[in-house]
């Protein structure tokens, strides 16, 4: 994905989302609506809250995390109990269905009972020492104060898989929001610190760009987290490694779906379309490529261009309500061209392949477009972020080798996000789950949705990460280091390795 939609050396004027040093956040479904506003911090301002952020972490990282964990859970109430306010405001920033906001909020909610309960495990091991009369041990301990930039497509959930785990573990943070979509992570801490948490634990910035470069660069900045394109990533990644600082990314993907010819259609129908089109295509695990046998694909093409003409009223141009705008105009037609490009380069335009409203009337949104492609094809390879579903044939005499084909062209990309496979066929099922390149891999279900707030380690392999793990207990990595202590209570010099 594009972080934050800002390209490098592309300012928010640029864009029109600044008037008088303030970021203006607009409703993408309806954007005569202002829906926040938010002062960008100036340097002098984002120096005091790193230094607020490193002189909160001398004392929050002294609380024993049993304690950190009630700070946490009263937090948690207050997620609960203001869960449909904070859905709404979700809603109207971003433009997702209302329903999907909940389950943003909701997730916030998960993820916090999770590491509400790391506060009392937090487990480090014990060793068999070498010689009589000693113990070694080693502990997890906090590293100092984090940076978390964000992405507008999940911008209430995101922050707290980040937020959740630093703090149980004795960090503290300093969030930047995306620009596009700023007042929830701003509501995420507001929570943190109406629950009670220690001045300075836990902080926002704004800005674009240029404000994130600058906290994951200062040297009190101990940890960066961030969950956006690969450009900025790997750009986050040299500060990162510059400065030997902890850094997790989460970045973009190109996810598939193979679909066997024994496969359930009316499951395909329905888990495709939600990968493909929830939150209008605009999340890192989008379903954006299916590839699917030849002997189906025709029944299961016209299945999906029914349903994703469904979505939309052809005549007026105009979206259902239960399907997400696009974030802004620049990624509006930036869809367009790339479908205009794939369309130009062979591929077969099934259904959508416009733009239904480019704000003149309502808000940017895009049809829910299919297409035939050819691997190799750019289309096939390269991220949309949005309501695209690119469709590959594969035409073998049995499952086997279908499945052999399909896994080939689903691993040759730069990604390794998301996959999934639909088949009733346990054996084939299982060697695709072995097979994929990806940090997240489904059977029977859509590339989206992942479970956060425990079961799943979310994260990517290949260019969508560096092996960090977010919203499970793998994310506690990112956020300590490691003590060995070794306790001698034999009352007499032991030299390892000699004695
Ligand atoms: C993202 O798009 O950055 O698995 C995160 C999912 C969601 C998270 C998406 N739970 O689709």
């Amino acid at each position: 994905m594009t972080i934050n939609t800002i390209e490098k050396n592309q300012t928010l004027e640029d864009m029109g989302l600044i008037k008088d040093g303030k970021i203006i956040n607009i409703n993408p479904a309806k954007i005569t609506e202002i829906v926040s506003e938010h002062v960008i911090d100036s340097q002098a301002d984002l120096d005091k809250k790193l230094k607020k952020s490193q002189e909160a972490f001398l004392k929050w990282k002294k609380l024993p995390a049993p304690t950190r964990a009630q700070y946490l859970a009263k937090a948690n109430i207050i997620f609960a109990e203001r869960k449909e306010e904070l859905s709404l405001i979700l809603h109207r920033e971003n433009g997702k269905p209302l329903e999907e906001a909940r389950g943003e909020i909701q997730e916030i909610i998960d993820v916090f009972e999770f590491f509400i309960g790391e506060g009392r495990r937090m487990y480090g091991t014990t060793g068999q020492s070498e010689m009589p009369n000693k113990t070694i041990m080693t502990i997890k301990q906090p590293i100092g104060p984090a940076v978390f930039i964000t992405a507008w497509n999940f911008p209430a959930a995101v922050p707290s898989w980040k937020a959740a785990p630093a703090l149980i573990c004795g960090n503290t943070f300093i969030l930047k929001p995306s620009e596009l979509a700023p007042l929830s992570g701003k509501l995420f801490v507001d929570v943190l610190n109406e629950a009670g948490l220690p001045e300075g634990v836990a902080q926002c910035a704004f800005g674009a760009g240029d404000v994130g470069e600058y906290l994951a660069k200062h040297e009190l900045t101990k940890i960066v987290s961030i969950t956006g394109s690969v450009a900025v990533g790997r750009h986050v990644a040299e500060i990162a490694a510059n400065g030997f600082k902890k850094c997790a990314l989460e970045l973009g993907g190109k996810n598939s779906t193979i679909v066997l010819k024994d496969a359930d259609l009316d499951l395909v129908e329905d888990g495709v379309l939600w990968g493909a089109y929830g939150t209008g295509g605009q999340r890192c695990t989008s379903t954006s490529r299916l590839i699917i046998e030849k002997s189906i694909s025709s029944e299961v093409i016209s299945r999906l261009e029914k349903r994703s003409k469904a979505l939309y009223d052809e005549t007026n141009n105009k979206c259902a309500i239960n399907y997400a705008p696009i974030i802004n105009k620049k990624q509006l037609e930036k869809i367009h061209r790339m479908v205009e490009e794939a369309i130009k380069e062979g591929a077969e335009l099934v259904c959508g392949g416009k733009i239904l409203d480019d704000g003149t009337h309502n808000g940017y949104f895009y049809a829910p477009t299919i297409l035939k492609v050819k691997h190799g094809m750019k289309i096939s390879t390269t991220e949309v972020f949005g309501p695209v579903l690119s469709v590959i044939e594969i035409d073998e005499k049995d499952k086997e080798t279908a499945l052999e084909k399909a896994m080939i062209i689903a691993n040759d990309i730069e990604y390794g996000l998301s996959n999934s496979i639909f088949t009733k066929d346990v054996n084939l099922g299982m060697q695709a789950v072995h097979d994929f390149e990806s940090g997240l891999v489904y059977l029977n279900a859509p590339t989206i949705g992942a479970e956060c707030g425990g079961a799943s380690q979310f994260g990517g392999w290949k260019n969508t990460g560096n092996g960090s793990r977010e919203s499970g207990i793998a994310a506690l990595e990112t956020y300590t280091q490691y003590k060995t202590i070794a306790i001698d209570y034999s009352g007499k010099l032991q030299r390892a390795q000699i004695d």
